[in-house]
């Protein structure tokens, strides 16, 4: 193919240094985390992930650095057993494991590590999360797994539950777990006046 003049080529020149430039002032608007991430969010796929959003969403409401990544204590077993013999070196304090079925992921990190381990029970289509939630809870003398509930309210409180740890050694956390504290109950007062109030209505 015959070469284009550089005439004909300093607008698309012009244009791909344009893309740079944004591409460029794009990259540094991003805010990056570049702090150590303390818990360390592990799914057993990908699949799980619709439930553990909401772990994520909490953690980051608190402000807690996290790393999400799917580990399957199933399918991939040499990187679920690197993966939770090294988090304690990593720097990680706490570790949060999801999964569903068959659901050992939190139990296989619990073997592996003296880090406190939380485990989400997800939901399942033919047994409803039951399975998980037995895998999860029922671990032997030694090697606990701090179960939380069935879905997304385990979900929040697997979060909310690190939170705590962490604000054990951290005021301005607790100070930020207290305000959150609060806001419920305020919410709660809501939906209590409007309850009564619908009731005075009616009656
Ligand atoms: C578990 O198997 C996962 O935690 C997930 O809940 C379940 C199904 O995984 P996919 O078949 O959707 O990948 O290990």
């Amino acid at each position: 193919m015959a070469r284009r003049s550089k005439k004909n080529d300093a607008p698309a020149e012009k244009t791909k240094s344009k893309k740079k430039d944004k591409a460029r002032e794009d990259a540094e608007n991003v805010e990056v985390d570049t702090r150590q991430p303390v818990v360390a969010v592990v799914m057993g796929s990908d699949s799980d992930f619709p439930v553990v959003a909401a772990c994520i969403e909490t953690l980051e409401e608190f402000d807690i650095p996290y790393e999400a990544r799917v580990i399957s204590a199933h399918r991939t077993p040499d990187k679920a057993h690197k993966f939770a013999s090294t988090a304690r070196l990593k720097g990680f304090r706490i570790l949060i494991a999801a999964a569903g079925g068959a659901a050992h992921l939190a139990g296989v990190m619990a073997s592996l590590t003296t880090l406190p381990v939380i485990g989400i029970p997800i939901q399942t289509p033919t047994l409803g999360g039951a399975d998980s939630l037995y895998s999860t809870v029922q671990m032997p003398a030694g090697v606990p797994v701090a179960t939380v509930a069935i879905g997304k309210a385990g979900a929040t409180n697997a979060a909310l539950l690190a939170t705590e740890i962490l604000a054990l050694s951290d005021d301005s956390l607790h100070d930020r777990l207290q305000s959150f504290r609060a806001a419920m109950r305020r919410t709660v007062a809501q939906k209590n006046a409007r309850l009564r109030e619908k009731i005075a209505s009616t009656s």
